[in-house]
């Protein structure tokens, strides 16, 4: 409990003991190179557990993508050709993987400068392989993905980025992903299960038939016998996939409370599933789909998110766990004053069209302002394989640099700073606070 000072104390003046005026000149260089040293070497060596993903180890088949066909295809490129090239994204759609990625590439990286951070990427991929990052066409890349052994070059890819970790994003409404888990083969040591529902609260009359058809007794109405149905039906597959915690994507007009179909299967199903199991929920909320049907997964959009949802969410269920990521730049600070608010909220990552350096930077050094080192910095989003090697790089130097100045600061103002404190501020960051958070072994 703060005590306001009584008056005399506040008349006399605070005797200041720091040197709040010392300026970066007065302060031993060495003493700041060693430190800005000191992190960056921290961050580049600390592994990360990459908390959220679309990748999958080889047994997943077509969902598990790699290569340059797959690099130069994501849709964050995909999106950016269009603004460059004349072309309609129906002829485009109607191209060959291979034309489609030559396409881009001369369009993108031939014609035009790679600029943008995900053109970058794709030459930082190529540069950390050891292959010409600016070749005339996808000639040689294509020569060197289709020489290399899946396993092995998942191995040397996550070693590169130094990713200890991968967690999927593994949707029980896929038809992929649910052969793959119907032929009940072993996990894959590096790579985590996620356990994604977003049908069961955005479209209930899509998710039906694929509930009922799994041999569940469920209908239209949320009545008790459905409720108990598809509780059933998430206890098989929690079972079956063992996963670190449920997730959905929710568009920003999520509003808690709610008289909804959404909030009924959220507060009377997800949520008190998640508690009998004792698994966290992932919202990522800010999603505005297809705002642009005709370029598929390259037309999704955002929006501005409801922080008074999420906080009242996280008050009504205290013994939930929240781990939550929005979309908007501009919900990021709410998002971090109501963590301060409910320990059961766990910020995670700069998703999307936040995970830019520039807003990398502004979103963490927000966060380690307002919370410390008790959150999640950054997850990859990966698509595919070999995305993790950049997204990694530009995000651990944008960490390393706000960390970097915070740390300056508490040297300033007399902090013993040791290098074992930021070693353990980073683990936590970057893999401590989400192994606490799922129930995974904190090494
Ligand atoms: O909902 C999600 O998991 C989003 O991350 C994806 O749908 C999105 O396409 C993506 O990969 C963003 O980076
Ligand atoms: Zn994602």
């Amino acid at each position: 409990m703060q005590h306001e000072p009584s008056r005399s104390v506040r008349a006399r003046p605070i005797d200041i003991k720091f040197q709040e005026t010392v300026r970066y000149s007065e302060m031993p260089q060495n003493q700041i190179e060693n430190l800005r040293q000191t992190v960056t070497d921290i961050v580049a060596s600390t592994p990360v557990l990459d908390i959220h993903t679309h990748l999958y180890p080889p047994s997943f088949r077509e969902l598990s993508l790699w290569g340059i066909d797959e690099l130069v295809n994501y849709h964050y490129l995909v999106a950016e050709l269009f603004r460059s090239s004349s072309i309609k994204p129906l002829a485009f759609w109607a191209l060959g993987k291979r034309e489609q990625a030559d396409l881009i590439w001369r369009t993108l990286f031939v014609e035009n400068t790679p600029l943008s951070e995900a053109t970058r990427g794709v030459v930082g991929v190529l540069t950390s392989l050891g292959l010409n990052p600016a070749p005339a066409d996808l000639t040689e890349a294509r020569e060197f993905f289709a020489s290399q052994d899946a396993e092995q070059h998942i191995e040397r890819v996550m070693a590169i980025a130094n990713v200890s970790e991968i967690v999927m994003t593994n949707d029980i409404f896929d038809p992929g992903e649910v052969a793959y888990w119907d032929r009940n083969l072993p996990p894959h040591p590096k790579f985590h299960a996620v356990l994604r529902m977003d049908p069961l609260l955005n479209d209930w009359e899509k998710a039906l038939p694929l509930v009922a058809g799994r041999g569940f007794d469920v209908s239209l109405d949320l009545d008790a016998k459905t409720v108990a149905g598809i509780r059933k039906f998430l206890d098989a597959w929690i079972e079956r996939m063992k996963p670190l915690y449920m997730a959905a994507s929710q568009p920003p007009e999520l509003r808690y409370p709610e008289d909804s179909l959404r909030v009924r299967m959220l507060s009377e199903v997800i949520l008190p599933t998640c508690r009998a199991h004792n698994l966290s929920v992932s919202l990522m909320i800010g999603v505005h789909k297809r705002v642009n049907p005709a370029l598929r997964d390259a037309g999704d959009s955002l929006g501005h998110a409801d922080l008074s949802s999420v906080e009242r969410l996280c008050r009504d269920f205290p013994d939930n766990r929240f781990l939550v990521s929005l979309l908007s730049r501009e919900n990021q600070h709410e998002l971090c004053v109501a963590a301060r608010k409910f320990a059961n909220l766990m910020p995670f990552g700069c998703w999307w069209f936040l995970n830019n350096p520039s807003i990398v930077s502004e979103i963490t050094m927000e966060r380690v302002e307002l919370l410390g080192s008790s959150f999640i910095p950054q997850h990859s989003d990966a698509r595919i394989l070999e995305q993790i090697i950049y997204k990694w790089a530009h995000s651990r130097r944008a960490i390393a640099a706000v960390l970097m100045d915070n740390y300056e600061a508490l040297q300033r103002d007399g902090w013993p700073l040791t290098a074992d404190q930021i070693r353990r501020d980073v683990w936590r960051m970057f893999q401590g606070n989400f192994r606490k958070w799922v129930g995974m072994e904190v090494r």
